[in-house]
Order: C-alpha cells, then sequence, then structure tokens
C-alpha cells in the first residue's frame, strides 16, 4: 500500500489555490492538463521523434558524465537511434542543461512556457550567467532514470511529460537518507541505477520498514508515507523542496523540468543557499534588497536569529593577506634559528597531507555519486568543463558525426559504439 497522490485538472486549480493547498503545506500534486491549457507547441513538436530529429538531429546534447565528471555529449540523431535499438538495462538519458545556448535548440524554449503556478523565480535576481542551474530537456529510453535525490539548495521542481511514462517514487523529507537511497538493502556489488531502484530496492525497503516497530523513529518514515505513482503525457509533477524522488522512464520520454525558488520556498532556499553557494547569496541578498524589500528582510532575520555571517570577499582577503604575512614572518625567524628547524618536519606537510585525503575523500564521494548528485555540482563543472574547452580542440570537429564532446574512455561511448555510423 503506498500514499495516493493528488491528481488535479489545472482548471479545477487556480493559483493562489496552489499555493494554498499544495506549495505552502509542501504536498506532492500532479496537475493534468497544463500544456493544452497554456497553449505549449510542444505537445506537436515533442510528439514524434521525427519532428525533433528534424529540428535538433545535429545539435549535442548532454547524455552523462566520464569518471571526472565532465559531460558527454551525442548528436541527438545518434541518440535517437540508440533510443529505438539500445537493449541496455539502463540505457543513457538525454539530460540537457543548456539548450538556452545555442540557436538551435534554443527553439525549445519557445515550445513551452512557464505554468502559471510557478511564476516566481528568485533566482533570476542573480543573472542567467551566476544564477544555478534550472531547468533541464529530457529525453530517455524505456529503463532510463533518475537516481533517489533531493533537489537542490532546497529548490522545488515542476516537471511536465509531453511524450510517454515515467514511473515516480516519493518519499518525505523526515526520511533519513540512507533509508531513501536504500543502503542498507542493497549489497556493494549491486548496480545504484533507477531500474535497480524500482525493480529491486524499493520492494525490499518497503519490507524492512514493515518489519520495523517504529519506522518513524527508525527511518523518519513508514512504509505507508512512501508515494508511488505513474505520470503520462500532458501531466506536471510538483516536487516540493526536501522530497527525496527517483523516476524512471517506463516508455521513451519527452519532458521538461524546471527548479525554483518562490516566495513560498523563500526562506528554505535561503538558508541552503548560504551555506551552499557562500559568494552567490551576498550578490543574491543585493538584489533582493532592491527588488523584494520584505525577503531581503526575512533573510536578515533569519541570518541574525541564527548567527550566520555572510559571506565577504574583502574581509576574506584581507584575512588571507595578514596569515601569508604572519607565515612569512614565522619562516624567516626558523630559518635564521636552530639547525633543528631544518630537519623538523615541514610544517605544511600534515597540512598537505589532510589536503590530499580531503581531495581523495572527495573523489571517492563523486565517482560513487548518482546522476543527480551531480545536478547539484554541476556549476562547478561546468566552469572546469568551459576552461578545458577553450584548450581542447572540439569533438565536433572530429572526423565522426557521433562523437562525444568530452570523455576518452567513458561508459557512454560504449553504450553509443554500436549505433555510430
Ligand atoms: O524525469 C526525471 O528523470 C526526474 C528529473 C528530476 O528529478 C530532476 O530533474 O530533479
Ligand atoms: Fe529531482
Amino acid at each position: 500500500m503506498h500514499l495516493r497522490i493528488d491528481r488535479v485538472h489545472c482548471t479545477e486549480v487556480s493559483p493562489d489555490e496552489f499555493i494554498l493547498r499544495y506549495e505552502k503545506p509542501c504536498k506532492p500534486v500532479i496537475i493534468k492538463g497544463i500544456p493544452a491549457a497554456e497553449g505549449w507547441s510542444a505537445n506537436k513538436e515533442w510528439n514524434s521523434f521525427k519532428r525533433l530529429k528534424k529540428k535538433l538531429g545535429r545539435r549535442m546534447f548532454k547524455v552523462g558524465e566520464d569518471d571526472d565528471g565532465y559531460k558527454v555529449k551525442v548528436k541527438f540523431k545518434y541518440f535517437l537511434k540508440y533510443l529505438e535499438k539500445n537493449k541496455d538495462d539502463s540505457p543513457l538519458y538525454v539530460f540537457d542543461g543548456n539548450y538556452d545556448d545555442d540557436p538551435v535548440s534554443k527553439c525549445l524554449l519557445q515550445q513551452y512556457a512557464v505554468p502559471s503556478y510557478f511564476p516566481d523565480d528568485l533566482f533570476r535576481l542573480v543573472g542567467e550567467k551566476h544564477r544555478p542551474p534550472y531547468r533541464w530537456f529530457l529525453c530517455g529510453p524505456a529503463r532510463s532514470g533518475t537516481c533517489v535525490h533531493i533537489d537542490p539548495l532546497g529548490t522545488s521542481a515542476w516537471n511536465t511529460v509531453i511524450k510517454g511514462y515515467k514511473r515516480w517514487v516519493l518519499f518525505p523529507p523526515t526520511t533519513l537518507r540512507k533509508v531513501a537511497k536504500a543502503l542498507d538493502v542493497q549489497d556493494d556489488d549491486e548496480d545504484d541505477e533507477a531500474v535497480h531502484y524500482f525493480l529491486d530496492f524499493l520492494p525490499r525497503l518497503r519490507a524492512a520498514l514493515e518489519k520495523q516497530t517504529d519506522p518513524m523513529a527508525e527511518s523518519g518514515c513508514r512504509s505507508t508515507d512512501i508515494i508511488e505513482f505513474t505520470q503520462g503525457p500532458g501531466e506536471t509533477v510538483f516536487v516540493p523542496g526536501g522530497w527525496w524522488h527517483s523516476v524512471l522512464n517506463v516508455t521513451d520520454t519527452v519532458a521538461v523540468t524546471q527548479n525554483f525558488c518562490s516566495r513560498t520556498n523563500f526562506l528554505k532556499v535561503w538558508k541552503e543557499t548560504r551555506n551552499g553557494r557562500k559568494k552567490m547569496s551576498v550578490r543574491w541578498l543585493k538584489q533582493l534588497t532592491e527588488h523584494y524589500p520584505d525577503l531581503a528582510k526575512l533573510a536578515c532575520k533569519a541570518n541574525a536569529q541564527d548567527g550566520f555571517v555572510m559571506y565577504d570577499e574583502r574581509k576574506r582577503r584581507k584575512e588571507e593577506r595578514a596569515r601569508l604575512k604572519a607565515e612569512k614572518e614565522k619562516d624567516t625567524t626558523s630559518e635564521s634559528g636552530s639547525s633543528i628547524s631544518t630537519f623538523s618536519s615541514s610544517p605544511t606537510t600534515p597540512a598537505k597531507e589532510e589536503e590530499m585525503k580531503k581531495a581523495r575523500a572527495k573523489e571517492q564521494k563523486r565517482s560513487k555519486s548518482n546522476k543527480h548528485v551531480s545536478k547539484a555540482k554541476l556549476e562547478k563543472r561546468e566552469k572546469k568543463e568551459r576552461k578545458r574547452a577553450a584548450t581542447a580542440l572540439t569533438s565536433e570537429e572530429s572526423a565522426s558525426e557521433a562523437s562525444f564532446s568530452s570523455a576518452d574512455e567513458t561508459q557512454a561511448r560504449r553504450k553509443m559504439q554500436k549505433f555510430k555510423l
């Protein structure tokens, strides 16, 4: 048994009602009929792969990441071929957040509009270049999907399917991470992919929760609190911030998703952003003060209550200069001091070791991370990617049209090889 999710038609719920009934209480909902009611041409344009191929066939789309976190891209026409022919148990998935940056894929933006239920987009104030990634075009074969995750920075999301069917599972925010990720019911050698999650881990997890005498205390969630449903064409899922979720494409699908910060979830997003994006939140607060003084006040009040000190670049530089100066002075005194100092281990060694340890741990964590964790880290990697792109030859220039923009030995390359011309 699982919790039922409300399924309402957009003509039955006004945007104000939506806020009261779903957004404020952080309650997931499926809203039917938005693309038709709000005149999305995507309804027609994304419904046939033939049409999509005609428009976007030559454009490279992101289908994954290599082991170093670099984007793996492939021309859409080859991806469609793969989509049709592949038999992979966990296939590649177009999950592209940069379709607004070239004249060809930009057309996607004209083919849908942000639904009238989600008019606020407070990160817009930070500017397109600096804001966290927030919108994705999704196209995947049956069996592709997204592993369990919480959306980044406390943001909420909407996700509209145009073509095909997606199976969803949602866990309330009280759920422990290891429970939602089903860590205790899987072996180390089992693949952490959406398809396995739905087929194997989820039934085991439910059985384990049902055996617990006090699942709320032990896991933060009862089996009956888990929401499962299938989303079909024309349906929009609202995922409130903090809810764990995983998605499996049960057929070939085409969808679009956006994350947002609104007046309603502002405080939650603010608290996560001031920690997670220290520099950007300084810029954001400045803009909020100018355009939404009431929200800026709220943010400052929360900072004061929590004793949170905002990142200050000037202060940081001053402190850094003072630290370097102190270090230099220490070095000169030890050089002129006793000979023992020459033999004593360098004061930087333990720190370096510590740093390397941290870097290794980070690397390990990253290689284990699922697709969605990378969504949160996307900006960082994209920066790296841009730097790399500036120095490397573009794969567009290479002989094969189906070549990848990055990654030498990747799972994606292996998967796509069969379908190259
Ligand atoms: O449709 C999907 O694969 C899920 C996408 C998702 O959860 C997300 O973008 O945060
Ligand atoms: Fe998500």
